[in-house]
């Protein structure tokens, strides 16, 4: 009865806060003013943009907050299963565009604003990037849990609130110079933080063993334990009244543990020593690949998982007195390796602490798990070092070799005493340092492994885990990346989005994009046609003015604006891009009058970061700008070709970028990119791609068409046989001759850009530039030939988007809840 009526009280209380904050332009008004006199402390008759920015964005986060208190509440008395999103990196750049779009309160806004004397997206300029990640798989993150919120998933995001994100990237003589990004000095509307909502988190110490009515169990003796304090992210859905939340986590020092230190009498030092605990959360590792078996990377790992997973366990037993239904309640999702502790962690909760048998906590695991891999090259696979997991985490370390001894003897029954198999799919590295293959836990303990495209999954399958294929193929599935496109076309392209609906008749393709496919029926249609070169003339303006404002240099506007901007990787080879331009450059040089009249003037933009502690991809940044250097200096070249590099490439940047650019370049050597992700992002905004057939390419082909982008290089499976030929650079003219010219000192720095061209020269070119050159400047050409016939190139472009549909992350969402998760969509109906 108390339960009813508590109920019922409830129900009068919606109906009373429905719609509670109204979203006429006077409302909207009164509360930005609100914010800025009692939020910010500003006087409201005199504020700057920047207060300005601080007032509308709080009154964007009280709508917000009212939203997903009800989606909550909602959630909690539906009590559907759920989905746990563990990542340990999130992309999210701005949110005040992207949240008032999906609230879909953006022209009430303007209004509003402009009544006030202030203009939108001069406000939006100002919000800082929120950076918790490294590239794509970052942002891929953020794309799908927007897709989430969208499609009505009960889902709730998990992961660090780091004090620091991805460093700055600062150019300094054409060198790249790493600056600290303490990203919350100005406040972050975005985040509540639930001082309330805390758990603690243990490390170290010993594991004893104790007799429990009898029975014998394992108790873990912490040496240390911290504090983590949950911050709330509501991510609007698009369409919906569904927010869901990001829950990241935040180190704290714990008042529980240390009260004996206090008594020592060393006051100063021990509150000194308490604030360490704070340095979990502090700063995001900035190298994407390479695995150092780092304690504070472990550290912040378990630190997340750890109290995920108690408030994941907790939520449930709110609802549930036992464990019978939490795998009909709970899915989890391991986003790469990083989160893999979740599943000992699990373990060790249902055994130790919640008293289950092993075997039953074992079921329960086997159900709940399922894990996304992004990597492609065994090189690649993140290891824990045996020592350093069994003094942070000890009782952690016996359980994975619990679960590997039972795995390893169920093994033996199956494939028999084939040593060398089962020492390849030990989840225990018998090596030089014993360690954690942290890839073949995830794979034992996961219901269901992905790919992330079909060419990283056939790479899955026939090389990196093609053990466990053969033993369990049934496992296996792929679920090529997405993007969300209220991001990366709604918010990002706001003449390309009027266009788009205008010519379907409907905005309904943003949250079916499907629909996008209708425009294809009008690629020739010289009315489209014409205002499809409008906005994109529009877009290449904003850059240009943006590339002037940053670096000086006047772009000229008919010239084709080729695009790569991405991480910096040798794999990515932004190296056989710059080697290019040398190329056209030379050519040009050499060409007389009449020839000259004939090229296709270009911008060339790069732009990305290299990981601090990667050295020849910092080279990599170093030679383009000394190339640059050279050919926008060059009057006699003039605006034939201009390169630029674009500093400090994150998401606000790749929003104003991608719009307007042209032609894009995704050139990775074949079998080395999972999937890429930001070929998906200038397809959507009718930039043609030059590629090679690797990661979602191959995909995008079958969607648009071969005939609608430019295609080259070697596939996946030549590039075995070119690696052992190696490059002859005495066959190989034209790019032996660009190297040389580097190596010459053409460009100066000369002893500093040796090293590099080692890495492509004679017999070292791991990455087949030499081989693939040569089909690469074809590639260029044709694009060359198709922008003249500006009829043709825009028919591509319309093509482009046209076909971009397939690589929405709703797709990716709606397949992975579906087939992985086993979950169903929940609609807040207020
Ligand atoms: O994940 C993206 C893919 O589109 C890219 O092809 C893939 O390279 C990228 C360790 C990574 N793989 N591995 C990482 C990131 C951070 C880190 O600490 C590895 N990122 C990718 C999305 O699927």
């Amino acid at each position: 009865p108390a339960f009813g009526e508590r109920r019922a009280k409830a129900e009068r209380m919606f109906a009373l806060m429905d719609r509670f904050l109204k979203n006429d332009p006077i409302s909207l008004q009164k509360d930005i003013l609100n914010h800025v006199e009692y939020t910010v402390a500003r006087s409201r008759f005199s504020f700057d943009d920047f207060e300005a920015y601080q007032g509308l964005s709080h009154s964007v986060r009280d709508r917000l907050i009212e939203r997903w208190h009800d989606t909550q509440l909602y959630f909690k008395r539906k009590d559907p299963k759920r989905v746990y999103f563990l990542s340990l990196e999130y992309l999210m750049g701005r949110s005040l565009s992207n949240s008032v779009i999906n609230l879909g309160i953006r022209d009430e806004y303007a209004e509003a604003l402009s009544q006030l004397g202030f203009e939108f997206e001069v406000l939006a300029e100002q919000e800082g990037d929120a950076a918790l990640g490294n590239g794509g798989l970052a942002r891929l993150s953020a794309c799908q849990m927007d897709s989430l919120a969208t499609l009505d998933y009960p889902a709730w995001g998990y992961g660090l609130r780091y004090q620091y994100g991805l460093f700055r990237q600062l150019i300094l003589d054409g060198f790249q110079h790493e600056q600290p990004d303490y990203w919350l000095n100005f406040g972050n509307p975005w985040e509540i933080e639930r001082i309330h909502v805390t758990y603690p988190v243990k490390f170290y110490g010993t594991v004893e063993e104790e007799l429990l009515n009898g029975k014998k169990c394992k108790v873990w003796i912490p040496g240390e334990m911290v504090e983590a304090v949950a911050y709330d992210n509501p991510i609007p859905g698009y369409g919906t009244r569904n927010t869901i939340t990001l829950r990241l986590w935040a180190a704290k020092p714990s008042d529980q543990y240390d009260m004996e230190s206090y008594n020592t009498g060393d006051y100063i030092n021990a509150v000194v020593n308490r604030q360490k605990a704070e340095t979990i959360s502090s700063v995001l590792y900035p190298d994407d690949r390479s695995h150092q078996g780092k304690e504070l990377r472990l550290k912040q790992q378990y630190f997340f998982v750890s109290a995920s997973i108690q408030d994941i366990i907790r939520r449930f037993k709110d609802a549930h007195d036992n464990f019978d239904e939490f795998q009909e309640k709970v899915a989890l999702q391991l986003n790469d390796t990083h989160p893999s502790l979740a599943i000992s962690e699990v373990m060790r909760v249902l055994v130790d602490e919640e008293n289950l048998d092993w075997s039953r906590a074992w079921g329960i695991v086997c159900k709940i798990f399922s894990f996304t891999t992004h990597t492609v090259l065994a090189e690649g696979l993140e290891k824990i070092p045996v020592d350093l997991l069994g003094s942070l985490l000890p009782r952690h370390l016996e359980i994975i070799y619990d679960i590997n001894f039972n795995f390893v003897e169920e093994l033996k029954k199956r494939i028999g005493m084939d040593y060398n198999r089962l020492s390849r799919m030990s989840i225990v590295e018998d090596g030089a340092v014993k360690s954690i293959r942290s890839a073949n836990l995830s794979i034992v303990c996961s219901h269901t492994v992905n790919g992330v495209s079909r060419v990283h999954f056939e790479l899955l399958k026939t090389k990196l885990f093609k053990d466990f294929y053969e033993l369990w193929p049934e496992k296996f599935q792929y679920k090529t990346n997405g993007v969300t496109q209220r991001r990366w076309i709604v918010v990002s392209n706001p003449s390309l989005c009027g266009l788009i609906s205008k010519w379907l008749g409907t905005e309904a393709w943003i949250r079916n994009v499907d629909l996008l496919t209708g425009l294809r029926e009008y690629a020739a249609n010289a009315d489209l046609q014409q205002e499809w070169k409008m906005v994109r003339k529009v877009n290449k303006m904003r850059l240009a003015e943006y590339i002037e404002a940053m670096s000086g240099l006047k772009v000229c506007l008919d010239a084709m604006f080729d695009v790569q901007i991405k991480r910096i990787h040798e794999y990515k080879r932004q190296l056989l891009n710059i080697l290019g331009i040398i190329h056209r450059y030379d050519c040009i040089k050499s060409m007389n009058e009449s020839d000259r009249r004939k090229v296709v003037p270009r911008v060339c933009i790069t732009g990305g970061k290299a990981a601090p502690g990667y050295e020849i991809a910092k080279k990599i940044i170093k030679l383009c700008h000394a190339v640059a250097e050279k050919i926008n200096n060059d009057n006699d070249v003039g605006d034939l070709l201009k390169l630029v590099f674009i500093p400090d490439y994150n998401v606000s940047v790749a929003e104003l970028v991608i719009p307007g650019a042209d032609l894009s370049q995704h050139i990775s050597t074949a079998g080395h990119e999972a999937s890429g992700t930001g070929s998906m992002k200038f397809l959507m905004n009718g930039s043609l791609l030059l590629a090679t057939a690797d990661g979602s390419t191959v995909e995008i082909i079958e969607e648009i068409g071969a005939e609608n982008l430019f295609l080259f290089g070697a596939k996946v499976d030549e590039v075995p046989m070119l690696r052992e030929k190696g490059t002859d650079m005495r066959v190989n003219l034209q790019f032996a001759r660009v190297v040389r010219m580097i190596r010459d000192g053409y460009f100066g720095f000369q002893d500093y850009f040796e090293s590099l061209c080692d890495t492509v020269d004679g017999g070292s070119d791991f990455y087949l530039l030499g081989s693939d050159f040569g089909s690469y400047l074809e590639a260029q050409a044709a694009a060359d030939k198709a922008f003249v016939d500006q009829e043709k190139w825009t028919r591509m472009s319309i093509l482009s988007t046209a076909g971009s549909g397939r690589f929405s992350s709703d797709r990716t969402i709606q397949d992975y809840a579906e087939n992985t998760w086993g979950i169903e969509r929940c609609r807040c109906p207020f």
